[in-house]
């Protein structure tokens, strides 16, 4: 087993192609955030604006999702409707990869499962709203996302906007570091916290430009320390949400997953579900502006890295 066979599982969209024979920057995106991170249609109209913010810094964008069992490393706009509108495609992380494709079943990619496919194609820059982490009470539940091993061993930087407090944000820290994954602030020191642009906890690197990002990128991988580089790039102050909120609903939301028995990888689209219910969609708003917020800076990190290597 090598590259040429795991190549052989992908189904790359020719522009896409074209941009990583050309050694042009691309993007890489996850389905999870559209199938079960938010609801039908602003999951399909922030993907396809997503998409477009990506095209205007530069970059190509590759939205990655299984489509009957085939990895598609970029989708046209029918298959991101559809990943939008369709109900029970299922949620694959890494231990589900082989399941799905096998099976030649559909497949929305997390973030772990999402690298995995951006690395096989070549692709080092990927853009989301949150990683999953360690969750609140992982002492008794062990639940831990599958997102944060990924990390210690996939060459794929992740732009995001922190961890919510769904989850531990200081363990979530913690465990990084002892998996060895660098944590930037991307033009602050501490780690965001997605609905809001502070969470309490410091990141050990402070970095204030797209440039000394992929300058640091690159030392990392020529250097061989392999595994993945979190960004957390804070939700611009406009669209960011009063703490006392969001924590409140996030504290009710989390008591009734509790009630409820949800566990595994059900429990963060139900929290983002009860979120988005109890802010009235205001929680969704945010959400969406952060996205595009993470284009827009991993889009430049894409130019940067492409110029540089
Ligand atoms: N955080 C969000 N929206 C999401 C997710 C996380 O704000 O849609 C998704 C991502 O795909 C992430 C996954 O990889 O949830 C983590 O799930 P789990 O906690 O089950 O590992
Ligand atoms: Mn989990």
């Amino acid at each position: 087993m090598n590259n040429v066979n795991l190549i052989n599982y992908l189904d790359i969209h020719p522009e896409v192609k074209t941009a990583l024979e050309e050694g042009k920057p691309v993007v890489a995106l996850e389905s999870t955030i559209i199938s079960h991170g938010m609801p039908y249609p602003q999951n399909v109209e922030t993907a396809r604006e997503t998409e477009r913010i990506i095209r205007e810094y530069g970059a190509v964008p590759a939205t990655i999702a299984i489509i009957k069992g085939r990895i598609k490393i970029g989708l046209d706009d029918e298959q991101l409707e559809y990943f939008g509108k369709a109900s029970g495609i299922a949620k694959v992380s890494r231990r589900d990869m082989a399941y799905i494709v096998s099976q030649e079943v559909d497949g929305a990619t997390t973030v772990a499962a999402t690298m995995i496919c951006a690395e096989l194609a070549g692709i080092h820059v990927f853009v989301t709203g949150g990683i999953g982490g360690v969750h609140r009470g992982a002492e008794n539940t062990f639940d831990i996302s599958a997102d944060l091993t990924e990390l210690s061993k996939t060459n794929v930087a992740v732009i995001c906007a922190g961890a919510k407090s769904i989850l531990d944000i200081g363990l979530t820290l913690e465990y990084l570091e002892t998996l060895g994954v660098p944590v930037i602030g991307f033009g602050t020191d501490e780690f965001p916290a997605f609905y809001t642009r502070k969470s309490g906890y410091k990141t050990n690197i402070s970095l204030n430009s797209e440039k000394e990002i992929a300058k640091m990128l690159k030392a990392k991988w020529e250097l061989g320390l392999e595994g993945g580089v979190v960004i957390g790039n804070p939700i611009p102050e406009a669209y960011s949400m009063d703490e006392d909120y969001i924590t409140k609903n996030i504290d009710v939301a989390i008591l009734e997953a509790e009630k409820l028995g949800i566990k595994g990888k059900d429990v963060t689209p139900f929290l983002l579900d009860k979120i988005k219910t109890a802010t009235e969609g205001k929680s969704l708003e945010s959400n969406i502006q952060l996205v595009y917020n993470n284009a827009r800076v991993g889009a430049k990190i894409a130019v940067d890295l492409a110029g540089c290597l």
